[in-house]
């Protein structure tokens, strides 16, 4: 019996080990890269029944899983094969997208669907190592290989890869998805959310090749306490990976550092520097990093720019700054569905600059890379937010290991990026003890992973000692931000609009304020007086009294209104307004703009 336990144990320990995922390789942006995106062959399972067998038993878990594992990719090899699918016979769906939007039938699908891709790969050296990598897969992904399993990835919106050097062939590998976009109560998010559960492959995959031993991560900042200073570190990875020298150039800095690995791989560095020319958002400045191994080489852009509060002040390079932003949901504003390319980024941040907006808030949960890259680019900062929205289960331990995956891995691939300024934890989470420890965990995590940006949540407000025309914020997670940030919806959803003439605010908290929602229902084109519901009108009424509102705050120091655009959620229902939609935007989600664009717009080119 105890050998039998034993047996057991070991197999259970060999399958969650060969499950485990590798670490996040960074700048694959810049990377030479082999893609997988175009069309993949699908099947749309709702009962698992590739996954399962009869018994309801997941065949991965069978010694001998025979042919109903779709991830074997079987084919009938005579006439008398029992074989119940066949992917290269199946309909095929564009990588990267949704799949709601690009297949009728599958509009309001929530369940597994499988994916599957063949290619040739000849890898350019032989000692050299081979990986997948997909830059988020909505929401829970097992990944196949020439039919072994690689692993299993739980969160829709953050990348991930694995390792396939020794499954890789030169001709005919298979790579075979299972994704399942099911909510789940315990999820992150949960079960109820204002926003479309796209599902799929909703972000490119590539195939990444990397000398034996390659630099797999790096940090670059300028010293948060010293802007004279950059610091950084460096992992390798591989069998070579202590010891070895790296090198550091920046060449218009002149700058040519040398350092070298510890036993762990690691180098760290600090090298000090007179002439740094700051990232702002009046001048992007980004510099050309190169860091150089022996094997391995790769190049990214990098800005340099302190970030931090003094009493209710934002200062961006020492200088206080008022963050004119607005909140964006990852919608294509071009095809429709989750947004994904380089045009949907581009859309979305060009009409934000448009708006004079100097900052934007990425809600609910980490967009694509190239909003973060163009956002470099165009000197506009940003707010990313972990999708830990409303009622996550905050006293489930898994749930709390999979919000703190989801950051840790937002938080890897964006860490060198300046736009960055502020890591979210969390969007109108209801108070009780079991959540403030969560959020102050995840806090507290964040901090030491990345000590260079400030930490908000999205929390909500309240009456002042029952007073209901006196508002504050009564939250004890209040205590652990920097920014304090809050959704208020006085003429919405609290009241007409009247209403924001006779509210006053009292914050005893010495910190900057950043609203980071407010907002109005309005249909494009539909008009009519200013006090009846939908019409553009009342939307515009609506921020013309809010923001009089909120500049009687004393320590406001940034607001991020919702939205920029329509988007689709399956709680707004309403007949010939919603339809579907979340009427919000200041921009129809055909691009029309709303009356209420030009009155943000107007406020902030009058604002400093
Ligand atoms: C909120 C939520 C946001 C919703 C919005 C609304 O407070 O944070 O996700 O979409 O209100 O439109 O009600």
């Amino acid at each position: 019996m105890k050998l039998k336990l034993t047996a057991v144990f070991l197999l259970f320990s060999f399958i969650r080990f060969s499950f485990a995922q590798d670490p996040l390789i960074v700048n694959t942006y810049n990377r030479d890269v082999t893609s997988l995106n175009g069309q993949w062959h699908f099947i749309v399972d709702p009962y698992e029944n590739g996954f399962y067998n009869y018994r309801y038993e997941p065949f991965e878990k069978q010694e001998n899983p025979g042919n109903g594992a779709f991830f074997n990719n079987a084919k009938a090899k005579s006439k008398t094969d029992l074989i119940e699918y066949n992917f290269d016979k199946s309909d095929t769906i564009a990588v990267p997208s949704d799949w709601n939007t690009q297949k009728e039938k599958l509009f309001y699908y929530e369940g597994t669907v499988w994916y599957k891709k063949s290619f040739d790969y000849l890898v350019s050296k032989s000692s050299n190592r081979v990986f997948v990598y997909f830059e988020a897969s909505n929401y829970e992904t097992d990944v196949y290989f020439n039919g072994k399993k690689l692993g299993k990835h739980t969160g829709g919106f953050t990348p991930f890869n694995f390792e396939v050097t020794n499954l890789l062939k030169e001709k005919n590998n298979f790579l075979v998805v299972k994704v399942d976009n099911k909510r789940k109560k315990e999820g992150v998010p949960t079960l109820n959310t204002d926003w479309w559960n796209y599902g799929g492959l909703t972000r490119g995959v590539k195939v990444i090749e990397t000398p034996n031993t390659f630099i797999n991560d790096y940090m670059i900042q300028l010293d948060p306490k010293n802007n004279e200073s950059i610091k950084g570190e460096i992992s390798l990875n591989g069998k070579n990976n202590a010891n070895q020298n790296v090198t550091i150039a920046i060449p218009e800095l002149n700058i040519n550092y040398n350092t070298v690995t510890d036993n762990s791989g690691l180098a760290t560095f600090e090298i000090s520097h007179t002439d740094i020319l700051y990232w702002s958002t009046i001048n992007p400045k980004l510099y050309n990093v190169t860091i150089e191994t022996n094997q391995d080489k790769t190049i990214d852009q990098i800005g340099f720019r302190t970030i931090a509060t003094k009493g209710s002040d934002i200062l961006l390079n020492g200088e206080s700054i008022f963050l004119k932003g607005i909140s964006i949901h990852e919608e294509s504003p071009i095809r429709g569905g989750r947004g994904h390319s380089k045009e949907d980024a581009h859309q979305l941040l060009l009409w934000a600059k448009e708006l004079g907006c100097n900052y934007v808030r990425l809600s609910h949960y980490p967009h694509n890379e190239h909003m973060l890259r163009l956002a470099d680019q165009m000197g506009i900062l940003v707010w990313e937010e972990n999708p830990v929205y409303w009622t996550i289960q905050w006293e489930n331990k898994d749930t709390y290991e999979n919000a703190k995956q989801q950051l840790s891995e937002v938080i890897d691939r964006d860490k060198n990026r300046a736009s960055v300024i502020i890591w979210s934890m969390a969007n109108e989470t209801p108070t009780s003890e079991a959540r403030n420890e969560f959020l102050s965990n995840l806090t507290k995590f964040t901090r030491e992973k990345d000590p260079t940006r400030l930490i908000s949540a999205a929390l909500e407000q309240s009456d002042y000692n029952g007073n209901k025309f006196v508002r504050t914020i009564s939250d004890e997670f209040a205590n652990k931000v920097d920014i304090l940030s809050f959704n208020q919806y006085i003429g919405w959803y609290d009241g007409l609009v009247e209403k924001c003439a006779t509210i006053s605010w009292k914050i005893d908290l010495d910190k900057p304020v950043v609203i980071s929602e407010f907002g109005a229902g309005a249909k494009y084109g539909l008009h009519g007086d200013k006090h009846t519901r939908w019409t553009e009108e009342y939307q515009e009424y609506l921020y013309i009294e809010t923001l009089k509102m909120l500049s009687s705050i004393e320590q406001l120091r940034g607001i991020s209104p919702w939205i920029l655009v329509d988007f689709r959620s399956p709680r707004r229902v309403l007949p010939e307004i919603q339809d579907n939609w979340n009427r919000k935007g200041l921009i129809s989600e055909k691009g029309e703009k709303k009356m209420a664009f030009f009155i943000l717009k107007s406020f902030y080119e009058a604002k400093q």
